[in-house]
């Protein structure tokens, strides 16, 4: 076991609900069943990067709070294998099996694009060590193509060619490490893939160039034979003020409308939901629904905040609707849960970083529980089954067929008695939610 960075503290181990070690696990417990799984393979847990390693506590407003061991070598390449180390240290103590990164998270940028591709290659071989000694896997990788200043006004919709094809390069070495690293998935955020003003914008080429960047990348996944799912995560502003990818719909739509729907899925993120005006659950139930629930960013924002707080999940309600809606597709395939979250500005100590992982892990643990207990029950899809039962009916089957024309409904209506008004019984169905939660 990896113990330099988080030296105090012991793997994590599952004491049980009544538990009072804020240090252990009170739901999660990685080989218990539930159905047909451990918990582990349902839930399929990952650390993320760029908060966890990276983060800094940084605001627009003050300078880094957070200091951390890992990021005190002088040399950028000993300060990123440093930082390597920790993940894998933190991904051991917590039991976790996966974690994901940005190109740019694990690698600084050299003065050159080659010194660039060069530093992602080294950092890649010692993360490869550190994964076959740890069992530790990649749940995705992807390209950070917002940080660069070159990349303010679009990375694959940029109005520079040259700029398009530098975040095109740049695409192809991320995917390069993903793979390299046995990568399950590769995500596509295009937080700059959008636009502030109409003024100087051509909104459809940039639409064609986002899908011509897209199918680019496609085509050079099946040439080198990465396995990997493709996914995209929706997001509807911040950094840019409208992003093409706003929400599932619009997504789906644009997959569709580009011939690229049968090489994608979506990852949906919590915050980025609830920044779209839905909640997470509607999006996770679109993307449900047409069979692209890829993956999860698993994380909440703050209602009375209006920008992506990244929080960890910690709601017992939302956890247990996410979990729900993922049971009843047969689970994420090759996605996972990512902590796409950050410990607060002022959550300054290592053994925060702790805490807050704890805290989303056993908040979805608990959540997997109780949404198996409400689907084994069947108190949903008894009562969900007998609101839609009329479409086992005559007119219900023959106009959902496409078996009946206007005419014919019109014939069938005017014969008929009136419809009956029928109670959602909303309320009854909050409260026997709530009584599995309690
Ligand atoms: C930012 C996004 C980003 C993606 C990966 O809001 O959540 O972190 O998950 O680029
Ligand atoms: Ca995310
Ligand atoms: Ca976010």
């Amino acid at each position: 076991m990896l113990n330099k960075f988080f030296k105090d503290i012991n793997q994590i181990q599952f004491e049980g609900k009544n538990s009072k070690n804020p240090l252990a696990f009170k739901y999660y417990d990685k080989d218990q069943k539930v159905g047909d799984k451990t918990m582990a393979e349902h839930l399929r847990f990952s650390v993320a990067f760029w908060h966890s390693l990276m983060g800094s506590g940084r605001d627009i407003f003050g300078d880094p709070s957070i200091k951390r061991a890992w990021h005190n070598a002088k040399d950028p390449i000993d300060k990123a294998k440093e930082t390597m180390d920790a993940a894998f240290e933190l991904l051991q103590k917590l039991g976790v099996d996966y974690y994901c990164f940005h190109d740019r998270d694990i690698a600084p940028e050299g003065e050159t694009y080659l010194q660039t591709v060069n530093n992602l290659k080294t950092i890649v071989e010692h993360a490869k060590e550190l994964q076959k000694s740890t069992g530790v896997k990649l749940l995705w990788g992807t390209a950070n193509l917002f940080g660069n200043p070159i990349y303010s006004q679009g990375a694959g919709t940029s109005p520079n060619a040259h700029v398009m094809a530098f975040a095109a390069a740049q695409v192809k070495n991320a995917i390069d490490a993903t793979k390299e690293l046995g990568g399950e998935n590769y995500v596509f955020w295009g937080g700059r893939e959008g636009y502030e003003t109409l003024l100087n914008t051509d909104l459809k080429h940039e639409q064609e160039q986002m899908a011509k960047f897209l199918h680019l990348a496609v085509d050079y996944k099946k040439e080198i034979g990465f396995t990997g799912q493709f996914l995209i995560e929706p997001k509807p502003a911040e950094p840019s003020k409208h992003q093409y990818d706003f929400d599932a719909a619009t997504t789906l739509y644009f997959l569709k409308e580009y011939n690229l729907i049968d090489y994608f899925k979506l990852n949906i993120e919590a915050n980025h939901a609830t920044l779209a005006g839905h909640s997470f659950e509607h999006e996770l139930a679109v993307a449900s629904a047409a069979g692209k629930l890829g993956s999860v960013d698993a994380n909440r924002g703050d209602l009375l905040l209006g920008w992506d707080t990244d929080q960890f999940p910690t709601d017992i309600y939302q956890t247990t609707m996410a979990m729900m809606i993922i049971l009843k597709q047969n689970g994420l395939g090759s996605g996972g849960l990512n902590f796409d979250a950050k410990v607060r500005r002022s959550s300054t100590d290592t053994i925060d970083l702790i805490h807050a992982h704890i805290g989303g892990m056993d908040a979805f643990a608990r959540g997997l529980l109780i949404a198996h207990k409400i689907i084994e029950d069947k108190v949903l899809s008894d009562f969900i089954e007998k609101r839609y039962s009329s479409f086992n009916s005559e007119i219900g089957k023959k106009i959902m067929s496409g078996k009946a024309d206007l005419r014919e409904v019109e014939k069938w209506v005017s014969q008929a008695e009136k419809p009956i008004l029928e109670s959602g019984r909303q309320e009854m169905l909050e409260n026997i939610i709530n009584s599995y939660i309690c």
